[in-house]
């Protein structure tokens, strides 16, 4: 049961990797995000995720969604770091179970608890598993997790492979936002032998010669998002764009 966003996202798998580009609601407010929006589409980016683990304004969120669905053509898919990052008016969920979370909140709870609204809300759920990896940042914090060290890359692979066999279309391997390092290339390819679905990297992106890296090792798409708050963001994010191509 592929839908419309899946299915534009496996059209465009395998022609260079795609840029994805985070919108905090609590950081941007409605009007700047849909300017945000629009300077990363013209940057080249191919979805703009919504979300993250320590926004918590349902109200603010929607309408934050909806600017940024006034605002560009690519998909706005839902980001949720928690049941309040399920809103209406979004094309998609990255439909997340944070599977090395110590709590059984984050893995499945949160998920019986959001599904009737995304039900509800007509929103298309993207079965995602979301692998935190390293610790300090706030969705290691809040999502209870236990961080597979960066240079462990065999347990990201089995993490993987054991999302793969439960039926989940997408990993996304996060090192969380403003990470001081990034996921290594090598935990990247690790991964990519064993999970041939879609392979999501971000946390900790600055560069495009990072993102090259990441890209080579094989992930589908990588998530930016500190880096378009800053003064310069958008030609930074044009770079990365052009290097992953
Ligand atoms: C966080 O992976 C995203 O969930 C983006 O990270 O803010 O470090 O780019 P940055």
């Amino acid at each position: 049961m592929t839908g419309k966003t899946e299915e534009y996202l496996l059209e465009r798998k395998g022609g260079g990797t795609m840029l994805f580009v985070l919108v905090d609601s609590e950081v941007s407010g409605a009007g700047r995000a849909a300017d945000l929006a629009r300077s990363a589409e013209s940057a080249g980016a191919a979805v703009i995720l919504v979300g993250g683990s320590s926004a918590t304004d349902q109200f603010e969120m929607a309408e934050v969604v909806r600017g940024i669905k006034g605002a560009v053509r690519i998909p706005a898919v839902l980001f949720p770091g928690n049941v309040t990052g399920v809103v209406p008016g979004a094309d998609a969920i990255l439909f997340s179970s944070l599977l090395n979370s110590e709590n059984p909140y984050y893995i499945s709870q949160a998920q019986a608890l959001g599904a009737p609204n995304i039900l509800r809300f007509g929103l298309e759920p993207l079965p995602t598993a979301y692998l935190v990896v390293g610790e300090g940042t706030s969705a290691w914090f809040v999502g209870s997790v236990r961080g597979i060290p960066f240079d462990k890359p065999k347990i990201a692979a089995a993490y993987s492979l054991a999302a793969k066999f439960m039926g989940m279309r997408f990993v996304y391997l996060e090192a969380g936002s403003g990470a001081k390092n990034h996921v290594t290339p090598e935990m990247v390819g690790a991964v990519r032998k064993v999970f041939d679905g879609f392979l999501i990297v971000g946390g900790g992106i600055r560069d495009a010669a990072a993102a090259g890296a990441l890209a080579a090792a094989g992930a589908d798409a990588l998530v930016v998002g500190t880096i378009t708050e800053g003064k310069d963001g958008m030609a930074r994010l044009a770079e990365i764009a052009r290097a992953i191509a």
